[in-house]
């Protein structure tokens, strides 16, 4: 089990050579105790309420207001189911997108649902401090997947200005089983969220400002390289470069023994405010079809998951430009 507080320091005078490099671990969950990840709230608005817990499940649809909590063929509410077996210390995390949905079946529900589970930490982490990143790292594996059902690990906030959502995001998302081990990284900044009268102005997919993606094993990123039905960890590297300058580095390693390998980095749409840590497993057009009887349950097991605040080396920070100075 982690130590909530891990810091390693090298010895003094090796820091005259080499920059100190600490971790300080900022929170921990191996999925040992239920109590935290039981909390569910029937309103979003509520959440607040529930600051010093440690994990929101989200609650079913048709409990709150629609279209808040449901995304693309999917919706909550299907139940984290703890594990014993062979996670790192016995106990994991089951997260189930099951074809068949209870709640399918309610009086005018016209449309067919899977059901899916999420959870997010109630806490919010970041931004860093200039010359720190934030670190969101999971062991996780995706032993049953299909067409178009999607696994993810990732990182959320939004705000409201002038009646317009915005959110700041990073996403690890298996995106199907056709696609194998591949995944889509995904970093968000002041996203605006689009309605029915159209793309909001200035903004646009791939805009290197409010959105950046890249598959792995495309022009844009390596190859994932590991075998996401088995254990594996991904981690997410948020660094402040210098002030107001954001950097996302998406990682992944098969074993815990083992280097990261670095897919990706994106600098131009980097979030720059505080983020939950998020889980969930559901679907966009999910295939095989919902189902009236119970079918198949696809999986996402967690391991543990764990944010640290790590100091950067020297040749990563950049000196802060100062306008007028003569060179
Ligand atoms: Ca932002
Ligand atoms: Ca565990």
């Amino acid at each position: 089990m982690f130590k909530q507080t891990t810091l390693f320091l090298v010895p003094l005078f090796a820091s005259f050579i080499h920059p100190v490099h600490a971790q300080n671990v900022l929170f921990s969950e191996q999925f040992d105790t239920p109590s935290r990840w039981s909390t569910s709230v029937r309103n979003p608005k509520n959440v607040a309420q529930y600051r010093g817990s440690d994990w929101l499940q989200y609650p079913p649809l048709g409990n709150i207001a629609p279209s808040s909590f449901n995304l693309g063929y999917t919706e909550w509410g299907n139940k984290p189911v703890q594990m014993v077996g062979d996670g790192a210390e016995g106990r994991f995390l089951r997260f189930k997108l099951s074809t068949y949905n209870p709640n399918n079946f309610k009086v005018n529900r016209a449309s067919k649902f899977c059901w899916g589970t999420e959870l997010q930490t109630l806490r919010k982490f970041g931004p860093p401090s200039v010359g720190h990143a934030i670190e969101f790292e999971s062991r996780l594996r995706l032993p049953v997947l299909a067409p178009r059902m999607i696994g993810s690990f990732y990182t959320y906030s939004q705000k409201q200005s002038g009646g317009t959502v915005f959110s700041d995001e990073v996403d690890f998302e298996y995106i199907g089983a056709d696609y194998g081990n591949e995944m889509l990284l995904t970093s968000w900044n002041d996203w605006a969220r689009r309605n029915d009268n159209g793309p909001i102005p200035s903004q646009g997919y791939n805009d290197g400002k409010h959105h950046q993606d890249a598959l792995t094993g495309s022009a844009k990123a390596l190859p994932n390289g590991v075998n996401r039905a088995t254990w594996h960890l991904l981690k997410i590297r948020w660094s402040c470069l210098s002030s107001g300058v954001y950097r996302i580095e998406y990682f992944s390693k098969q074993n815990t023994t083992d280097v990261y390998k670095l897919l990706c980095t994106q600098d131009g749409a980097a979030p720059n405010e505080a983020m939950e840590m998020h889980l969930n497993i559901w679907a966009t057009d999910p295939d095989p079809k919902p189902t009236n009887a119970p079918g198949t349950n696809y999986l996402m097991d967690v391991d543990w998951c764990r944010v640290s605040d790590v100091i950067l080396g020297a040749g990563v920070v950049r000196k802060p430009k100062v306008s007028g100075a003569k060179s």
